[in-house]
């Protein structure tokens, strides 16, 4: 898929800020930068992609995202960050999740992602920005500084009442309930949680230690679990690690990777397709699709 050109890029931009900003909080639940999901239909989740924009697509294709929707069914998209920076088609994944976020603003929810954070924050390797400039030359910039302001609006996270909390990373080991997740990125960088939301990883250790990324955590299944009894959901639902096959389990965490690229190593991607009503398994494992 060819890149789309500046203009277009850049309003699929603006325009993503823009329906986060007014559509969505009329037709999502949304509390500063959290997302209830409804306990009724199902969702589509999405993990790392990092510019994939095969993987993006086989997954739409596969879980028929677009047709379901068309056709009246209760579904969403929620995409668990990463999007940008590593892989081939950064700008095309991008642009592609910002058009189907326009299209359906009450169905698809994107997280922030440790590549989307904020901006004082840097990180290794962001090759968004080289990209851009090969793609657009002089007018890289003012796309850039555009997607900038699109990270500081994408949400925190997503809980699904009395089952699962969706993040990048992880949950911040110090949080006391849904608030500090919502409030994350104003408390930023006072508070701790939103870059523990977006580079925390699980460990099989119990306890807390420092992150061999050099920023977040290592969080042990103890831990884990009491964060997650304070905002009264059983599951974390995470990305930001490859797995072999796409994704793993670590205690109550579940990570799901969905990026194929060759330096990740990984023999396959994976998405969930999970029920979101009361008839919805425990055990999320049985939603997982392997590609
Ligand atoms: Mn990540």
């Amino acid at each position: 898929m060819e890149a789309p050109g500046a203009e277009e890029f850049l309003d699929s931009i603006s325009s993503a800020v823009k329906a986060i900003l007014f559509q969505q909080p009329l037709r999502l639940e949304v509390k500063g930068k959290l997302v209830t999901l409804p306990a009724k239909g199902s969702a589509v989740v999405v993990g790392d992609l990092h510019g994939d924009i095969e993987s993006l697509e086989h997954i739409l294709g596969d879980s028929g995202f677009e047709e379901r929707v068309m056709e009246g069914d209760d579904l969403h998209l929620l995409c668990l960050g990463d999007y940008v920076d590593r892989g081939p088609g950064q700008v095309q994944v991008l642009y592609r999740l910002l058009r189907l976020l326009g299209s359906y603003p009450g169905r698809v929810v994107l997280l922030r992602g440790n590549h989307e954070g904020p901006a004082d924050v840097p990180f290794q390797p962001h090759d968004f920005p080289l990209v851009l400039r090969d793609s657009y030359g002089s007018e890289a910039t003012g796309v850039y500084r555009e997607f900038r302001t699109l990270c500081d609006e994408l949400y925190t996270a997503a809980i699904l009442p009395g089952r699962a909390l969706f993040v990048h990373g992880g949950v911040p080991t110090g949080v006391t309930g849904p608030r500090d997740l919502a409030y994350a990125h104003m408390e930023h960088p006072y508070r701790g949680n939103l870059v523990e939301a977006l580079w925390n990883d699980p460990t099989d250790e119990p306890g807390v230690y420092p992150s061999p990324r050099g920023i977040g955590r290592l969080v042990g299944p103890d831990v884990t679990e009491a964060a997650l009894e304070k905002l009264g959901v059983s599951t974390l639902v995470r990305s930001h690690q490859s797995c072999p096959d796409g994704w793993g389990r670590v205690g109550r965490t579940l990570t799901v990777f969905s990026c194929r690229l060759p330096q990740y190593g990984n023999r396959r991607g994976a998405y969930l397709d999970l029920p979101l009503g009361g008839d919805a398994p425990v055990d999320l494992g049985g939603c997982v699709r392997v590609f």
